[in-house]
This record gives structure tokens, C-alpha cells and sequence, in this order.
């Protein structure tokens, strides 16, 4: 189902048979916190169906199903009443708990709770070093670079610590789903801004060497785009008409 073009003002929400039980993905195909929930459905293997949206020109449905009018929100079928969840993180716990297969997070309540606590930090210094980055730039807001590799520190000096390919062990697990949506947009800085822009991924030795293992992994493989494409869009967006329909073949 869809996938491809975003629902728009005035389009319908599509009609599903009654007997028709598999996820409905809300979002929106460069949307970074929708690209979770992606991750985690398919690392697991759970079928759904995605509804892309036109954030600038929303379906009036959207605010339906999520009120706030943010993606992404899973409307989930299977449930009594076909209950609608938001936000990434929420969901993606939800999903953990709810389809065991290739668990995440660990089971310990309080080793969960830290793996949750680690992807947070993403949120806390990444978020804001990535407005300055992706929505002023470093002409605008000098210095920006240094400030997302130094927000980004973290999580090179924690793999140091933990001395193994992913944060997750030897495969990818809740911490390398949750962050690497920022670390698939790091890529397009260059693109954005020329070659001399770019992070020092001398720095961030580890955190390059998971880049590519991550760039294998199945699940990241499905709905992966490189950094020039991810520039294509940003640009649009910094021009202040973002094309959410850049991908979709007319
Ligand atoms: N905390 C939310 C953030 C979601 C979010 O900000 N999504 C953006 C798209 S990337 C959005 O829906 N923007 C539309 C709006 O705020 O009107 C989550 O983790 O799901």
C-alpha cells in the first residue's frame, strides 16, 4: 500500500478488506524518527503497509489518526478498536515487546532502561547541532560541524568502551536502529555544503567503522539512501518547498 507518493490535502485515507490485519506505517519517506519504526518492522520481519504524508500539505485524516499531526503513527488493526500509537520511540519499544523475534532491547529492566537512556542522548545534544547543521548551515551558524562530531562523541567513545562492532553486540540492536537514521543523513553534509565541509571522520574512528557494517545490515539495506539523495531533499526543504515525492517514478 502506497509507499511511494504522499497523501496529500483532500486524498482519502485508503479503504482496507475487513480482513486485512497488517500495520499501517504513518509517515513520511526522509522523515528520520518514521525511519525507526521502518527499521525495527524490518528487522523483525513484520509485514505492514506504509502511508507516506505530505508534511507541508496534510491529508486532513492525519490529524485523525494522530493529533498532534507528527509522523510517524502505527494504526494497529489487530487490536481491539484499531488503536493508532505515535512517536518513534514509543513505537519501536512497542514493537520490541510486542514481536519478540530478533529482540533489541535487552530483557533486564535496568539494562533497558541504560540502552534506552544511551539512544536518548542523541536527542538531547544531536537534535539541536543537527537543526544548526541541516536548517542554518555553517556559513549562517559557524562552527556547526564541530558541534554535532562533539555531539556525537558519545557514542564513538561508547563503542570504544564496549569494544564490539555494534552497540547492540554482534549484531545491530536497540541503540544502532534508534540513532542510525542521523548517522544515514551525516552523509549528505558534503553534498550540502562542499567537499570542505564535511565531519572529520578521523575522529570518529569507530563510529566510521560501524557506519559501513551498519550500510550491511539487512533491515538498514531496505530503505537506505545516500547522502547525495539525502542532500536532493534537504535542498528542496531549505528552499522552502520540500519534494517528499522525490523518489516516486511519474
Ligand atoms: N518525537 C516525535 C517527533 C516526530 C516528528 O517531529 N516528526 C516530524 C517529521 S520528521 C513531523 O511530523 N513534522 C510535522 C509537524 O510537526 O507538523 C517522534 O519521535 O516520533
Amino acid at each position: 500500500m502506497n509507499g511511494g507518493k504522499h497523501f496529500g490535502k483532500g486524498s482519502a485515507f485508503p479503504t482496507f478488506p475487513e480482513d486485512d490485519k497488517q500495520l499501517r506505517l504513518i509517515s513520511a519517506r526522509f522523515c528520520p524518527y518514521g525511519h525507526r519504526v521502518h527499521l525495527v518492522l524490518d528487522s523483525k520481519n513484520v509485514p505492514y503497509h506504509t502511508l507516506y504524508c505530505n508534511l507541508t500539505d496534510k491529508p486532513e485524516w492525519l490529524l485523525e489518526k494522530s493529533p498532534l499531526g507528527k509522523v510517524p503513527a502505527l494504526e494497529l488493526p489487530n487490536e481491539d478498536g484499531c488503536p493508532v500509537i505515535m512517536d518513534s520511540l514509543a513505537i519501536c519499544e512497542y514493537l520490541d515487546e510486542k514481536y519478540p523475534q530478533n529482540p533489541l532491547l535487552p530483557r533486564d529492566p535496568l539494562k533497558k532502561l541504560q540502552e534506552k537512556n544511551l539512544a536518548e542522548k542523541l536527542g538531547v545534544a544531536a537534535m539541536p547541532a543537527a537543526f544548526k547543521l541541516f536548517v542554518m548551515g555553517p556559513i549562517k551558524s559557524p562552527g556547526c560541524i564541530e558541534e554535532m562530531e562533539e555531539a556525537i562523541k558519545v557514542f564513538e567513545d561508547e563503542l570504544e568502551n564496549r569494544k564490539t562492532p555494534y552497540f547492540g553486540g554482534d549484531k545491530p540492536g536497540w541503540v544502532d536502529y534508534m540513532i542510525w537514521p542521523w548517522f544515514e543523513r551525516l552523509a549528505m553534509v558534503k553534498y550540502v555544503y562542499g567537499e570542505s565541509h564535511d565531519l572529520d571522520y578521523a575522529k570518529l574512528k569507530n563510529l566510521a567503522k560501524w557506519i559501513e557494517l551498519m550500510k550491511e545490515d539487512a533491515a538498514v539495506k531496505l530503505m537506505y539512501l545516500d547522502g547525495e539523495t539525502h542532500a536532493k531533499f534537504v535542498k528542496t526543504k531549505q528552499a522552502g518547498n520540500p519534494d517528499y515525492d522525490m523518489l516516486v517514478k511519474q
